[in-house]
């Protein structure tokens, strides 16, 4: 923890001024530095009110995905241990595959403001505006095979889930395999990338992105029609740190559940978001497309469909379409 995060956190504690005199006696600094210091973090958007004779007073933060800001109140113990934060980047996954290939530690947090080179699967589009939403990827070292990969992404999403709806009330939806959907359009998605050996996963990248104060006007014409924003659904602005942290925590908390419990508990939670099972869909997978009725997600976190023949088809991986 630096200097300037440690000066915010004691501001934070109390509602009331603290005087430069106990900062610099607290922090072992001089009284000038404080103020230097106070100076920096008003510039990243910390707004303290400064009275003479009192001292200095914490009023709000700033809506900025810093790690001092997202680390506030943070409760993990394997996620966001260390965090890297950007203005900008192509895409968060880049840096964390680098990263992963490096050996940081597990549970490491890239995130940025705004990415150039966002990316779906099959190496599609994301749109990624600046400071308007959630972008971002964790690094994680797996004990478990590449075909449990299916499960991962259901697991994320169940996080996801639990998080949204907790900090916004919404009816948060999950289409298999990664979509988070409300009112049935994608407010966010999710992109695993990871380098394997013989039949072991060495890193996974968990990308995340979620659009959560995005105005209507905003998203690109091809998108409005089929995405949404945490902000348009809810009609307010969302506090994207808070939003952020709880995510985190969720993940961490479904991350552990299925190293020790396994896949069945988050299969259970998975199904009350479900947004895909009884419905007709069609599944385009491989080059090849499929239709009939979504029965199960099976417990390897395949989705099952019946096709028109009647015959139960299981599905790894690919594109969902609702049909009815
Ligand atoms: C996904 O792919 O849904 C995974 C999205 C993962 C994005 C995160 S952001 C942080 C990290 N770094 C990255 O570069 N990526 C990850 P997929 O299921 O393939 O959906 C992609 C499709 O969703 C596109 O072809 C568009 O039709 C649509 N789309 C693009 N941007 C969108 C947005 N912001 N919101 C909703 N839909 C979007």
């Amino acid at each position: 923890m630096d200097i300037e995060e440690k000066i915010i956190n004691s501001l934070r504690s109390t509602a009331s001024f603290i005087s430069g005199e106990d900062l610099s006696r607290e922090l072992d600094i001089s009284r000038v530095a404080i103020w230097k210091h106070i100076e920096n973090l008003r510039h990243l958007g910390y707004k303290i009110e400064a009275q003479h004779q009192r001292g200095y007073r914490f009023i709000y933060a700033p809506d900025r995905l810093i790690p001092m800001e997202i680390r506030y109140g943070l409760n993990t113990r394997i996620i966001a241990q260390d965090i890297i934060a950007y203005d900008e980047v192509s895409s968060t996954n880049d840096i964390a595959l680098d990263l992963a290939g490096r050996g940081v530690k597990e549970g490491t947090v890239v995130v940025a403001e705004r990415q150039t080179k966002g990316r779906g699967r099959l190496s599609r589009d994301w749109f990624s505006p600046a400071r308007k939403g959630i972008w971002t990827s964790i690094v994680f070292y797996p004990e478990f095979k590449p075909v449990e990969l299916c499960q991962i992404n259901l697991i994320l999403g169940v996080a996801i889930a639990e998080a949204v709806k907790k900090e916004t009330s919404l009816h948060v939806r999950l289409k298999w395999p990664n979509d988070i959907i409300i009112s049935k359009k994608k407010v966010g998605g999710i992109l695993l990338e990871m380098s394997a050996e013989m039949d072991k996963i060495k890193n996974l990248i968990a990308g995340i992105g979620i659009n959560v104060n995005i105005p209507k006007k905003d998203f690109p014409l091809a998108l409005r029609e089929t995405a949404s924003s945490l902000s348009i659904e809810k009609g307010s602005e969302i506090d994207r740190v808070s939003l952020f942290r709880e995510i985190l925590c969720q993940i961490e908390r479904y991350y552990l559940l299925f190293k020790k419990s396994g896949f069945t508990p988050v299969r259970g939670k998975w199904l009350d978001y479900n947004e895909t099972l009884g419905r007709y869909i069609e599944v385009k997978t491989g080059g090849e497309n499929f239709y009939g009725q979504a029965v199960d997600i099976d417990i390897d976190g395949a989705l099952v469909i019946r096709l028109e023949n009647g015959i139960l088809k299981k599905i790894m991986s690919g594109d969902v379409f609702l049909i009815f």
